[in-house]
């Protein structure tokens, strides 16, 4: 069932939240486990975990081909995902809706159809920022055995924010499309994206976001935004891994080739020549993940119980909790201090080394990531190899913070 806008939605209280994931339950290393890395990957609730399984055990069938019960029911389930997914981003139609493994495939795919579009000419310029994972700035340079794209690179100041002045000096008659990320997953930085769109528009280059650590967070509206394409993936909004999202305007998908050939996008096949399907199919070729974008469509129906604004609410509290108990740690330096911040904090403490950080804390129970979070130029930018991370959705607490802090201080005592 597709939730309706009037629909009564369910009262916050994050510890019947909590109750939902099972994962939360659990111990490590005798603990109760503290999950602090959902910019990583999110847990699941129990109703994703229950329709993967009864999938399996009653549904299992493969979709778009079958004229008997069990395919058609699998379908069906899968295409009612997509209009899930349609809706959740507010697309103007499911067929700009196509499924892919996650935000990486989704922009090598961008890349690969556009580039074999003829899109692109040797010399043309991608616009992209300093704060892209690399799963926006690899793909970019694999195109370089079909064309030459270059890439120019938005600066970012000391706080995290991008240089708009500097953005819209780039552009030139060469910028063939600005792909940049909604919220960096290593600073939290929520980016100006409207604007952006609206400046790239204003010179008719296309936008594509990289949505990963937006979609989680609040809600996104592809019309609103006026995005040309939009990537996120299942895995990151409570959903399976595998399944993930690539939106594209209509007009764009029509005229890009498929990205991969098979099974399932194609009219007609002779040995001499192939027609393609319609859209979206033309673009998913072979037996998808229909588990996963079953599973994506139960994590969608999970945050529509909610008023998003009462998630966004207890996030941007943990945000400013934990911004302000950090802060209080001598020694501590947070990366990524923009006006606008998701719940997401980066920080380095002088003398101890992030993965010391990661490593101790864990055996508390306590989970963050340390590393460069694929975004080594971000960190060259920073003047640092890595960072330790915790990033919060709304099933996290005050008091897991505060556990956070006291492991940090556990670990300083260590090193001093
Ligand atoms: N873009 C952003 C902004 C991301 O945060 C990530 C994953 C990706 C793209 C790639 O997503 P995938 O699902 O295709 O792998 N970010 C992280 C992270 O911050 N820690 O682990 C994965």
């Amino acid at each position: 069932m597709l939730t309706t806008i009037n629909e009564v939605k369910r009262k916050f209280d994050v510890e019947e939240i909590r109750n939902d994931f099972p994962i939360l339950k659990r111990l490590v290393n005798g603990k109760p486990l503290v999950y602090l890395d959902n910019a990583a990957t999110s847990q699941k609730p129990q109703a994703v975990i229950d329709a993967l399984t009864q999938y399996y055990t009653f549904d299992n069938a493969n979709i778009h081909r079958g004229l008997y019960f069990l395919s058609e029911l699998a379908t069906e389930q899968y295409e009612t995902a997509r209009l899930k997914v349609k809706e959740l981003i507010n697309a103007l139609s499911a067929s700009e809706i196509i499924f892919v493994r996650g935000t990486t495939e989704a922009i090598n795919l961008v890349a690969s159809s556009l580039c074999r579009a003829k899109h692109f000419k040797d010399g043309d310029e991608v616009i992209i920022s300093n704060m892209e994972h690399h799963a926006n700035i690899v793909p970019w340079q694999l195109m370089s055995d079909r064309k030459q794209i270059k890439m120019k690179v938005i600066p970012i100041s000391d706080s995290g924010e991008l240089d708009l002045e500097a953005y819209e000096k780039m552009i030139t008659e060469k910028t063939k499309l600005v792909s940049v990320v909604h919220i960096s997953n290593s600073l939290g930085t929520i980016n100006p994206v409207k604007k952006i769109i609206e400046i790239a528009h204003s010179h008719d280059v296309p936008v594509l976001l990289d949505g990963a650590q937006a979609v989680p967070h609040f809600k996104v509206d592809v019309q609103d935004l006026n995005a040309d394409f939009y990537a996120f993936s299942g895995h990151k909004v409570f959903g399976p891994t595998g399944i993930g999202v690539l939106y594209g305007k209509t007009e764009w998908l029509e005229i890009m080739p498929p990205y991969q050939g098979g099974g399932d996008m194609i009219r007609t096949v002779t040995f001499e020549k192939t027609t393609f399907d319609d859209l979206p199919r033309k673009f998913e070729a072979g037996t998808p993940n229909i588990a996963g974008g079953i599973g994506l469509g139960a994590a969608i129906d999970y945050i529509n119980q909610f008023d998003r604004n009462e998630l966004v609410a207890h996030e941007n509290k943990l945000l400013d909790y934990a911004t302000e108990k950090l802060s209080h740690v001598e020694g501590l330096r947070i990366i990524g201090t923009a006006k606008e911040k998701a719940s997401v904090v980066s920080f380095v403490i002088e003398g101890i080394h992030p993965y010391d950080i990661g490593t101790i804390i864990d055996t508390d129970g306590i989970a963050i990531r340390t590393g460069h979070h694929c975004t080594q130029p971000l960190m060259a930018r920073f003047n640092v190899p890595a960072t330790a991370r915790a990033s919060f959705v709304f099933y996290n607490t005050k008091e897991e913070i505060d556990k956070l802090i006291l492991g940090i201080q556990k670990v300083k005592k260590m090193f001093i």
